[in-house]
């Protein structure tokens, strides 16, 4: 029986935290949303926020592969024709300037294959890790995450990554919904904007918890099994 120090319970609910059943996943950590000149600098918000759960991440990333527990990156990104990016969507990015698709000084902004679409390389994929290419915010829509984590026997689920509020969060509503546990690292995750990191992760610890649980990366890798 392992539980990890959470607000606003000990998780996992069951005390069964082990390698086999309990995955890591580590969302859009891109240059389009934390490096210089992506998308999210080309919106002209602070990147320091989004790069803040890097060296967070590194930590339990370190010790989670370690331990030899399942490792999934996503990236969040769209086909090159264009032909998964919804009207709606291009549209809204243009009105703040970062339009997807469109060229920016990473390449097109949020397109596969592009420089800005990558994962940083403080956190590239080791070979044998699964990346999850996604066209939306959550990472369960129009992917075979959900399939993937089945076939592994996962019930346990570590969130990381940018952004809290919204690829974060959708991803643990879609999980939460599947019936996966989950555990969002504090540290390990950043968002545009201070007030809606705060308010996403409040808005897990309602309810009893009603998305799961919120923990931090020192508290996770002192009692990983
Ligand atoms: C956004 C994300 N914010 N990864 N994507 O558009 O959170």
């Amino acid at each position: 029986m392992t539980t990890v120090s959470s607000t606003p319970y000990a998780w996992p609910w069951n005390g069964d935290l082990r390698p086999e059943n309990t995955a890591l996943i580590i969302i859009d950590m891109q240059t389009d949303f934390c490096g210089t000149g992506g998308y999210v600098d080309m919106m002209g918000y602070d990147l320091s926020m989004t790069q803040a759960p890097i060296e967070p991440i590194k930590a339990v990333l370190a010790a989670m592969r370690a331990k030899g527990y399942t490792i999934i990156h996503t990236r969040e990104g769209h086909r090159p024709d264009l032909s998964d990016l919804p009207p709606n969507k291009r549209w809204r990015s243009r009105q703040i300037g970062a339009g997807i698709g469109d060229a920016g000084p990473c390449g097109k902004i949020l397109i596969r294959g592009e420089p800005g679409w990558d994962i940083i390389p403080e956190l590239y994929p080791l070979p044998g890790e699964a990346i999850i290419d996604k066209p939306g915010k959550g990472s369960f829509c129009a992917t075979d995450l959900e399939l993937m984590l089945r076939v592994q026997g996962i019930e346990n689920i570590i969130l990381t990554g940018i952004t809290t509020d919204v690829c974060v969060s959708t991803t643990m509503r879609e999980a939460n919904d599947r019936g996966f546990e989950c555990l969002i690292l504090s540290d390990c995750c950043g968002a545009t904007d201070p007030g809606n990191h705060e308010a996403a992760l409040k808005m897990v610890t309602m309810q009893g918890g009603v998305f799961g649980a919120v923990s931090d990366s020192a508290s996770l890798i002192a009692v990983l099994p």
